[in-house]
């Protein structure tokens, strides 16, 4: 049976005494305790938290049985690192993407007596994972992989980001700057990489089976997933209803170079390009309803269904050739998908 969030979720208070031990240890002022344990709060917990929960399926997959309490804890403890990854990474995206709202609730630098304190209580979300990560696995041989995994993902996301920001300037909309050759670089370092072959990079090394040829294989799967999987965000932005979302979408008017514009830009005439260019890319919402007007005359919805079948199927075939000899599970994929395919959310 996979975990429940629930589950999942009633580890996070016993790292949060971790993480709160650790400051006391220092003797924090009370004032920025509170402060740390509430941002620890707000932007950690509330999320679908696919990726953490992941790391814990994953292991009892791999390791082929029920996870002792002991092993419940520990794989959900690198879970919940990384969702503080995560944490770090959307209270930054926010401030940069000027994004409103995140999970149903004010992104954490609108609130109003956080604002730039986001930057540094961001920072601490990432400084925590190593805090965690030292005072459970200090002992452990794979200690060092970890750390590494954690700095190289983090490092391969900055990438991503830099060239998401990059190829969406606020003052400049230049059609020309986007292709589907950097969307995909875009997508695969800022959401694949800590997204998906994260969690089970995390399990391998934790169930012990991080061998170069596992590693390799769910990096060839999960890679295209999380493909997929942020050209569904990025749909998502312009097609979902915000409520069942948890955010509104920015793309349009952020000028990014999202899988739905490279998409149109394919498929536009001459003078519904013209309408591209006079109004994407700009902080004004009668603008980009008419770029969203323009997306449902081109079908881009129907379109993108079509697309995820044909990538569903491809992922499909790869996970049947998967080498489970290494103790790799062709299941632990298939997991993964079952629980994308068609969200809505
Ligand atoms: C989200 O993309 C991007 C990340 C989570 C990576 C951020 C990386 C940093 C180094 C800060 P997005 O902007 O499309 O996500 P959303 O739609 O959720 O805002
Ligand atoms: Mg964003
Ligand atoms: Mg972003
Ligand atoms: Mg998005």
């Amino acid at each position: 049976m996979p975990t429940t969030l629930k589950e999942f979720e009633s580890v996070w208070p016993r790292l949060l005494e971790d993480l709160t031990e650790h400051c006391k240890a220092y003797k924090l002022p009370q004032q920025s305790l509170d402060w740390f344990r509430r941002q620890l709060q707000y932007n950690t917990v509330g999320g679908k938290c696919n990726r953490g929960m992941s790391v814990i399926d994953t292991s009892a997959l791999l390791l082929n049985k029920e996870l002792t309490e002991e092993e419940y804890f520990r794989s959900a403890a690198l879970g919940w690192m990384i969702e503080l990854l995560q944490a770090f990474f959307l209270v930054s995206d926010d401030i940069m993407d000027s994004s409103k709202t995140r999970r149903g609730a004010p992104c954490w630098y609108r609130v109003p007596e956080v604002k730039m304190i986001a930057i540094n209580d961001a920072f601490m979300l990432e400084a925590s994972i190593y805090v965690l990560l030292k005072k459970h696995f200090r002992q452990e041989k794979s200690y060092v992989d970890l750390i590494e995994l954690f700095h190289e993902v983090t490092f391969q996301t900055e990438l991503g980001q830099l060239c998401d920001l990059l190829t969406a300037p606020e003052d400049e909309v230049d059609l020309s700057n986007f292709s589907l050759e950097k969307f995909t670089f875009i997508v695969i370092f800022k959401t694949a990489y800590y997204s998906f072959y994260l969690p089970v990079a995390l399990s391998l090394h934790f169930c012990g089976f991080a061998t170069e040829k596992n590693l390799n294989t769910a990096l060839d799967i999960l890679i295209p997933m999380g493909e997929y999987f942020q050209a569904q965000d990025d749909y998502l932005d312009a097609f979902a209803d915000p409520e069942v979302l948890g955010k509104i979408g920015t793309d349009i008017m952020d000028n990014k170079c999202s899988w739905l514009i490279n998409q149109a830009l394919k498929k536009v005439t001459p003078e519904q390009k013209k309408i591209l260019e006079d109004n994407y890319g700009q902080k004004n919402s009668e603008r980009e309803a008419k770029v969203k007007a323009l997306y449902h005359e081109l079908k881009l919805a129907e379109f993108y269904e079509q697309w995820e079948e044909e990538r569903v199927a491809d992922l499909r075939a790869k996970i049947d050739k998967v080498d489970e000899s290494e103790g790799l599970k062709k299941e632990v994929f298939e997991t993964f998908l079952k629980k994308i395919y068609k969200r809505s959310k």
